[in-house]
Parts: C-alpha cells; sequence; structure tokens
C-alpha cells in the first residue's frame, strides 16, 4: 500500500492510496473476441479484489504469445512508456507467464509483473482467515515459486525478500529468499500439519455423516451468490444468534475462503446442513485445487449439490462449464446437482429471459433470488423432491456384531421389512445413496 502523508495544520491524517495496476492482454490463437473481453473484465475484478486500482489496459493480437516476452517487443516499449505517463506500480498479465518471460519482463519494464495465477493466489492469500486456509495457500504459494526459482537466486537475494508491492508477510518476506531445498523442508512440514488437520476434519465429518440429516453443499462459479442464499435459508430457519452464524457476503471475487456448515431447519420443510465453500473460477490455479482439496471436499460428501448460477451475467453458460470441470477434478461429478438460476430478479436486456417470473421451478432447476428472498420455499421443496427421488431399494445382511450400523441404518433410512438370521440381521430398505456407499460391504 503507498501512504501519502499530509500535514495540515497540527494533524497529520494519512491517506491510503491503492496500488496502481496495468492490464495486459493477448488475444492467440483461435480466441473469441468475446471471450477476450470477458477475461479482461475478470482479470480487473481479480485486481480489485486484491485492492490494486486498475489504471489502464494494454491489448495485442498475436498468432502465438512471444517466447520471451509474452507480448512483442513494440508492445512492450509501448507498456514501459504507459507505466511512466500512469506512474503504475505493477502489471497484470491475463494468462500464464513462464518462468523466463516473468523474469525478461520484469527487468525490461522495471515494474512489479504477475500473472492471472500469481493474482488470484494473492488474493487467496489475502482472504485466508483460518490456520488451515492460510497452510493451504503458503503450500500452493510455494509450489508455484518453486519452478521460478531456477536462475533467480541472484535477483531474489537482491531484492531481499519480497520488497515487492504484493508480496504478503506470510508466505513472502521469509521464504523468498530460501533455497529450493528449505522451500521443499517447508512444504513437507505444511504437508504433515495439513494432514493432521485433515483426519482431525474426517472425524468431525464421519460424526455429521452418520447423524440422519441430510447433506447438500452449495458449489458454483465465484460471485453467484451462494453466501447469499445459506443466509436466507438461515432466516428462513430462525436460529438463535443468528447474526454470528451468518457468513461474509459481498460482491466481491473469492468471499469465502473457508468452508462453513449450517443446520438449515425451516417451519414445513425437512431440517438438512448446508456447508458454503470457496467459489470456483476459470483456469482456477491447479496448485490452488490441490491445496485445497480437502477443504473442497466438504462438497464430495454430500448427497446433493446447490449449483449456483448468476443468471444476470452473460458468461453464466461458461460459469457451469467451469464449475462442473472443477467437480470432476474433485471427484464430486457423480453427485445429483439442483442448478439454482440465482440474481433471476436482474433482468437482462435483450435476452429471452425478460418476461421469466420467479420462482420459477422446472425438472431440477430453480429460478429464483436470494437476496430477495424469492423461490426459498420453492428450493426447499425441490431439495427433499431430490432427496426422495434419488433412494434406492436394497437388502442389508449386518453382523449383530456391528450394532452401530444397524442403528445408522435404521435410523435414516426407510425399513421395509427385517429378518434375524444365523449371519445377522437381514434388512429390505428404501436408502439414500450416502447410506448405500457408507454400508455397501454389507449389501447382498
Ligand atoms: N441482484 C441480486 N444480487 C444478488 C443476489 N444474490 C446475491 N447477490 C449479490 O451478489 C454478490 C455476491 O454474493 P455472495 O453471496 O457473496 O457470492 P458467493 O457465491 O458466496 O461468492 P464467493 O464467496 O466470492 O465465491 C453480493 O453482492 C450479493 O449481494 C440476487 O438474488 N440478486
Ligand atoms: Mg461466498
Amino acid at each position: 500500500m503507498k501512504t501519502n502523508t499530509y500535514e495540515i495544520s497540527d494533524a497529520n491524517i494519512i491517506i491510503d492510496k491503492a496500488p496502481k495496476a496495468i492490464l495486459v492482454g493477448l488475444m492467440h490463437g483461435d480466441m473469441e473476441s468475446s471471450k477476450f473481453d470477458h477475461s479482461l473484465s475478470e482479470l480487473s475484478e481479480l485486481a480489485k479484489a486484491c485492492d490494486l486500482e486498475t489504471v489502464g489496459t494494454v491489448t495485442q493480437t498475436l498468432p502465438h504469445p512471444d517466447h520471451s516476452t509474452f507480448i512483442g517487443s513494440g508492445k512492450v516499449e509501448e507498456l514501459k512508456n504507459l507505466i511512466s505517463m500512469l506512474d503504475a506500480d505493477i502489471i497484470i498479465f491475463s494468462d500464464t507467464l513462464s518462468p523466463i518471460q516473468l523474469r525478461n519482463l520484469e527487468k525490461i519494464l522495471d515494474t512489479e509483473v504477475i500473472d492471472r495465477t500469481g493474482l488470484i493466489l494473492q488474493i487467496f492469500a489475502k482472504r485466508a482467515r483460518t490456520r488451515e486456509s492460510r497452510m493451504q495457500v503458503e503450500y500452493a504459494q510455494l509450489q508455484f515459486m518453486l519452478p521460478r526459482l531456477a536462475g533467480m537466486r541472484t535477483e531474489l537475494s537482491r531484492q531481499g525478500g519480497g520488497s515487492g508491492r504484493l508480496s504478503n508477510k506470510g508466505a513472502g518476506e521469509k521464504k523468498l529468499e530460501l533455497d529450493r531445498r528449505r522451500i521443499e523442508k517447508r512444504m513437507a512440514e505444511l504437508r504433515r500439519e495439513l494432514e493432521t488437520i485433515e483426519r482431525e476434519r474426517d472425524t468431525q465429518r464421519a460424526k455429521r455423516l452418520s447423524s440422519d440429516v441430510p447433506r447438500i453443499s452449495l458449489v458454483g462459479y465465484t460471485n453467484a451468490g451462494k453466501s447469499t442464499l445459506l443466509n436466507a435459508l438461515l432466516e428462513k430457519s430462525h436460529v438463535e444468534d443468528i447474526d454470528n452464524k451468518k457468513v461474509l457476503q459481498k460482491d466481491m471475487l473469492f468471499a469465502t475462503l473457508d468452508t462453513t456448515v449450517r443446520r438449515i431447519s425451516a417451519p414445513g420443510h425437512k431440517p438438512f446442513l448446508l456447508s458454503d465453500t470457496v467459489g470456483f473460477i476459470d483456469e482456477l490455479p491447479t496448485t490452488l485445487v490441490k491445496a485445497f482439496r480437502s477443504t473442497l471436499a466438504e462438497a464430495v460428501y454430500a448427497d446433493i449439490l446447490l449449483e449456483v448460477i448468476d443468471f444476470s451475467d452473460p458468461e453464466y453458460m461458461t460459469h457451469i462449464e467451469v464449475t462442473e470441470r472443477t467437480l470432476r477434478e474433485i471427484g464430486a461429478g457423480a453427485i445429483p446437482i439442483i442448478y439454482v438460476f440465482n440474481k433471476a430478479d436482474v433482468v437482462i436486456a435483450g435476452s429471452e429471459h425478460t418476461s421469466l417470473e420467479i420462482p420459477h421451478v422446472k425438472s431440477g432447476r430453480i429460478y429464483m433470488s436470494a437476496e430477495n428472498g424469492i423461490g426459498l420455499d420453492e428450493l426447499m421443496t425441490l431439495i427433499e423432491k431430490t432427496l426422495e427421488g434419488e433412494k434406492k431399494e436394497a437388502t442389508f445382511l449386518i453382523p449383530y456384531s456391528d450394532g452401530a450400523a444397524l442403528y445408522e441404518l435404521t435410523s435414516s433410512a426407510e425399513v421395509i421389512s427385517t429378518e434375524y438370521t444365523e449371519g445377522g440381521t437381514k434388512l429390505l430398505v428404501k436408502c439414500s445413496m450416502r447410506d448405500l456407499k457408507r454400508h455397501e460391504n454389507y449389501i447382498i
């Protein structure tokens, strides 16, 4: 942060100014121009989420990115002039830069250069609150830094460790001057600690799974309204101390980084557990997907996913594709999905949906507005129907030695018949997919 101090009479007034950023986009290959425009406006939102002010944008069209500077040498000169004209502090590239490109550009421009992946990592680093997410981000940052270390030792020690405008203290200052071996050692340390946390989480999850309340997870592109929906459903639940149970909802990419689970029990509806977690984005850095696997894994254990879509965003179809690709990556591809077309209160000019009356429910999808509380009852009814529709008939043979399994199954499933045999209790039940999976070794 730039801090300018102005002296006015006796008082010192400190004005914080956001660092100024210039965005650089290269249209190459067979990229469509609308997609290109969208990726640049998303980049500007990402910059905002990182507390940077976008002061200019430079674009170029080339068949292929330049091997050494990504954009052509003439463009680099143009960019250099613009930097001094606009007094920019940081340059953000819309694509991932190779370590060589990054180094060359920083040398020529004499300004901090970052790419989209680096920017997303910085947002996560700024936003991470819990011990677990801080460690996950640090791990991802170190992993991102590792291949970029080669040949950078001199520059790194000259920099004195993260003097850059965006370096964060956690994974920045100290660790930038560490050599590869020390970074690897730190990564191993983090991995060990994360595994311990993960085990604790597994125990807690097992407890929750053994309860007969269905588990629902909110998933979707960042800023779609997942947290707003969780809060709106909490409002319906009339829970005590609601202000402390609510989560942060904000018009900002990656407002949520940690997973929160809340019990929703609205009058007239069956209770369920609802989890809210980190949102997805196009080209979510794989280092982050891996590092956040355990946080994201919350979705894998759900009976149903509520895929929240910002229906007011013209790019919503792309967002659905990205979300589903990410779900497959984290192993949640087979879980039934309810499509929640949120923000349907915003009428898109010229769109075919201008006359849509909300709430509107249509085979596994709902058009609604979480912020205005329109469609919440209808959504809960749709959840109940979907849960019911997912139930399957199965026969289990549970040995007498496993009383816990018998108790779990009989309390959560609908028992059709019971028979006491030599090998154990034989149960014919109608149960959820979750019950089927949990006790699959007893299915006959
Ligand atoms: N117009 C309108 N705005 C909404 C609606 N639902 C949410 N929003 C707004 O959308 C913005 C993002 O909402 P969040 O609930 O924070 O979104 P999220 O999906 O949790 O986002 P991340 O946590 O950043 O991934 C906020 O400014 C909300 O006020 C809606 O139904 N209509
Ligand atoms: Mg959120």
